[in-house]
């Protein structure tokens, strides 16, 4: 017996960026359940794990219809034993067992909201988790010390996890924009993460910010938060000097995920009259917190910068993965740089970092692996 239905779908290739992943897809049921045991996984800091289901789900994404039965995805990549025994019994069954018990376990559960706490990762969380804290409530029963990014955390923990929508990010784009054009006339501004990706809501709001002339931009983050912090806009900030320098001997290895530009991780006062689209303000309040990241690059590695940080968080890995298992590559947020050669490759833009790894270029609309 052999469904119409069987034949439709083709292999996808295996590197999700070797493949267009758009925000709508076919087959949420499925994602949605493969994404709480990657959640958990990564919850668990059990890395591998959570990448396994995350690429299982991507691949989901990618696929151009709604599988019904699993024996559509014979010959598809990325789907591991236990991706393919939760996808089969979705679809025999309607749920998946251990994802249904996931959701519902009180680790799970106090995990996930401890997390959600700006400022505080799976270890602090899990910390905490044994020691009987399961809500922001109990924490600050605890009278733990918490450090400042934890403080403010707690102290906007309802704003910061509803979701930022795009009317939010364009009036905080105007914010930035201003600051930045106060204090560096020339420089520029661009939205990026999963708004740039073209997502309707987001965790927060990502800028980078470069100038023209190479070297101008030294310094550009101090005066911008200065300028955003004398106008009330910042209610927390961090800000991270530039810290990257070029090594002849190419990359360090293992190379880091983190980059080393100037950035400031902050939550911005965001009021009524700066964004229309307040609604979600409860009672008399008149102003909401939203977090902000900003990244400061100069001009040589825009491109790379404007890759790095458009994400999805996916995608970047297996950009990188696909330029080291398959070019001999090195590829960051600053350059990429060629391990046979023995030099750095300089590109102007996505299209030709995409060239030079020969991959098909995807728009950020096709990088939400
Ligand atoms: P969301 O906020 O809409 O929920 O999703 P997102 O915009 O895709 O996620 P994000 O957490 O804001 O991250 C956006 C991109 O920025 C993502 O591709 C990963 C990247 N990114 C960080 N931190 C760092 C870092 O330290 N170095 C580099 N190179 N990239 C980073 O978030
Ligand atoms: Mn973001
Ligand atoms: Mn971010």
């Amino acid at each position: 017996l052999c469904g119409a239905d069987e034949l439709a779908v083709v292999s996808l290739p295996s590197y999700a960026c070797q493949r267009h992943t758009p925000l709508l897809h076919h087959n949420t049921v499925l994602i949605d359940a493969l994404s709480i045991l990657a959640e958990n996984a990564e919850l668990s800091e059990n890395e591998g794990r959570g990448v396994a289901f995350r690429r299982a789900g991507a691949l989901l994404k990618s696929l151009p219809q709604e599988i019904r039965r699993v024996e559509q995805l014979r010959g598809q990549p990325c789907l591991g034993d236990h991706s393919l025994r939760v996808i089969k019994e979705v679809l025999e069954d309607g749920v998946c067992c251990e994802v249904e018990t996931t959701k519902e376990s009180r680790q799970f559960k106090a995990m996930k909201a401890l997390t959600g706490i700006f400022g505080v990762g799976a270890k602090t969380a899990d910390r905490w988790f044994r020691e009987g804290i399961h809500t922001p409530s109990d924490l600050q029963r605890s009278g733990h010390n918490l450090n400042r990014a934890q403080r403010a955390g707690v102290q906007y923990y309802d704003d910061l996890n509803q979701p930022v929508r795009k009317a939010e990010a364009d009036a905080i784009g105007l914010i930035v924009e201003k600051a930045v054009s106060e204090v560096l006339p020339g420089a520029k501004i661009t939205l990026i993460g999963g708004f740039r990706r073209g997502k309707e809501t987001g965790h927060d709001v990502d800028f980078l910010i470069t100038h023209p002339e190479e070297g101008r931009e030294e310094g550009l983050m101090a005066k911008v938060v200065s300028w955003l912090e004398a106008q009330g806009f910042l209610l927390y900030h961090k800000t991270t000097r530039n810290s990257y320098l070029e090594s002849k001997d190419g990359p360090a290895r293992p190379p880091s995920n983190m980059d080393r530009f100037e950035r400031c991780f902050s939550i911005f006062r965001l009021t009524r009259e700066e964004s229309s689209m307040l609604s979600q303000c409860s009672g008399s309040r008149s102003w909401m917190a939203v977090r902000v990241d900003m990244v400061v690059s100069p001009y040589s590695q825009f491109a790379f910068a404007l890759l790095g940080w458009t994400g999805s968080k996916l995608f970047e890995r297996e950009l990188r993965r696909w330029a080291v298992h398959e070019r001999a590559m090195t590829l960051s947020s600053h350059t990429l740089y060629d391990s046979t050669k023995r030099q750095y490759l300089r590109a102007n833009s996505e299209e030709e970092i995409f060239a030079l790894l020969g991959l098909e270029y995807i728009p950020p609309c096709g990088r939400n692996a």
